[in-house]
């Protein structure tokens, strides 16, 4: 509800109008709204053609803390130049820091204790996206403990079986299913989740009223900030608690938007809890084909591939067609395929060499993002993100001195599993699309 928003921003949001009206730079990086099932800036629709870029804090932090300007510089430079206009990237991450498979060094490496280094990354991020013309959707929690966590104090986290079976395998001490109950009391332990939900409002509030030290914005009041995404992936959330939350974010933030971050793989009825109140502005899909046991990375058919496809197809327009039904926009904001690796099914440890092919992997893209663009052209999209860019970086690397490679595979991923290199094909793939629905329909 736009009217709710708290009484002390009143006097910049009059300002802010004022800006718009009279500032050509400012109305050029203006705020993105919705209409309907579209966005708009300035007036005109805006479509997503976008990346998922969770590392982009900690690459944007200075050298000495695990950073690389130059590298992060060269690839926004790259995503620019292919028609790139929006990253999805992190605002959160939980030490302590010795835990396995997260973000390093973190953001917040202990309750309501900021790493100044990370969060000046983070400041560099937003300020280097609007000298490309990007915009962020900024994620303030995650599900999952590739980034951390917040209940009990780290104590016995089930940790669930990696996806990579080496080096980090030993700390797997829970199932799926374990890991998944252990979060969920994020929202309903009611011997945690007052303290949990107010540690989460606490690091809202801290980094929306955060002020740039780059460019002396105010978080809140900066359009490069397209949306806040309350979480990633928060699984079957209890309709009160996004909204609660959601709220909380309008209260400090009238104008950007707000979106929770779910994958929509539990159907409608979820899709609705989540999205259906008034603060939340726009809805989500994420598609995983292999994770969902749809298809499989060893099987090299072309039978294979198109029961992906005929997925992806099912998948895409049941959410589209949801959003609609709400008259609301949808981001197809996550979906990845394996490179052709073909991976020995009882083996499934892999390097994906940076070399290895990407057939598959290619017409997949091709095919979503086809799909996506007829879809935007009569409103029933509004645009995807890729998962994920890597860049510059390739598994291979040497880790940097907080053990860290940074790829689009998070750490408790195969490295290369997903990630997109600058010089993959699947980048033309990806730019004909950005051209195309950014050049309008
Ligand atoms: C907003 O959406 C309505 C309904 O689709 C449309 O008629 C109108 O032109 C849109 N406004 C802008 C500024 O695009
Ligand atoms: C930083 O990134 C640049 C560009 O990718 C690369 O050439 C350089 O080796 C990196 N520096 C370090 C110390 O990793
Ligand atoms: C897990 O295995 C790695 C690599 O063998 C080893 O360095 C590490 O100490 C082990 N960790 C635990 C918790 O056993
Ligand atoms: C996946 O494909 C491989 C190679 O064709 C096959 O050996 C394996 O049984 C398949 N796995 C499943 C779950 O169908
Ligand atoms: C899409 O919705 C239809 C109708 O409810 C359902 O049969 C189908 O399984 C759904 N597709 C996916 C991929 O969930
Ligand atoms: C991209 O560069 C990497 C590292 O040099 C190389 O291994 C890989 O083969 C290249 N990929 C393509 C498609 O040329
Ligand atoms: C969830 C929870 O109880 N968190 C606590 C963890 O420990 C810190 C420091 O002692 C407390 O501030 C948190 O409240």
């Amino acid at each position: 509800m736009k009217s709710l928003f708290i009484i002390s921003l009143t006097s910049t949001i009059v300002s802010a109008q004022i800006l718009a009206q009279t500032s050509a730079a400012y109305q050029r990086f203006g705020y993105i709204t919705v209409n309907g099932t579209r966005f708009l800036q300035n007036g005109e629709p805006y479509y997503i053609a976008g990346a998922n870029y969770w590392q982009g804090m900690n690459l944007a932090s200075d050298f000495s803390w695990g950073g690389n300007r130059t590298r992060l510089e060269n690839e926004l430079a790259h995503l620019q130049s292919i028609g790139i206009n929006n990253l999805r990237i992190m605002a959160a991450s939980e030490g302590p820091d010795d835990q396995p498979f997260r973000m390093r060094p973190s953001l917040m490496p202990s309750p309501g204790i900021y790493n100044e280094h990370i969060l000046t990354g983070l400041d560099y991020l937003l300020d280097a996206l609007d000298k490309h013309s990007m915009t962020a959707v900024v994620t303030l929690n995650n599900y999952w403990h590739w980034s951390g966590g917040w209940a009990d104090n780290d104590s016995d986290i089930p940790y669930p079986p990696s996806w990579i079976p080496y080096p980090v395998n030993n700390y797997s001490t829970g199932s799926y299913d374990e890991f998944y109950d252990y979060a969920y009391r994020f929202y309903d332990d009611d011997t945690i989740s007052s303290t949990t939900n107010q540690l989460f409002k606490n690091h809202i509030n801290a980094i929306m009223m955060r002020r740039n030290t780059i460019n002396g914005k105010l978080y809140n009041e900066d359009p490069v900030i397209m949306a806040w995404e309350i979480a990633n992936e928060p699984q079957l959330a209890p309709k009160e608690w996004t909204s609660e939350i959601a709220k909380f974010i309008r209260q400090r933030s009238p104008y950007q938007l707000v979106t929770a971050g779910i994958e929509g793989k539990y159907g409608f009825e979820d899709f609705w809890n989540t999205h259906s109140s008034t603060e939340i502005d726009y809805t989500t899909c994420h598609l995983w084909v292999e994770n969902w046991g749809i298809y499989n990375a060893s099987d090299s058919s072309s039978s294979n591939l198109q029961s992906a496809l005929d997925y992806a197809d099912s998948f895409i327009s049941n959410c589209s067609g949801w959003a609609v039904g709400m008259g609301k926009p949808m981001v197809l904001e996550e979906f990845g395929m394996a490179r052709d690796a073909w991976r020995d099914p009882s083996f499934p440890l892999y390097k994906y060499n940076p070399g290895t092919a990407t057939t598959h992997k290619d017409t997949y893209y091709q095919h979503i993002l086809q799909l996506i663009q007829k879809l935007a052209s009569h409103g029933a999209s509004a645009g995807a993100n890729f998962w994920a860019y890597s860049g510059d970086g390739y598994p291979s690397d040497i880790p940097n001195s907080f053990d860290m490679v940074w790829i689009g595979d998070p750490q408790h991923e195969p490295r290369g599993w997903y990630g997109v290199y600058h010089n993959d094909t699947t980048v033309s793939v990806i730019k004909e699309y950005a051209q195309s629905i950014v050049n309008g329909q």
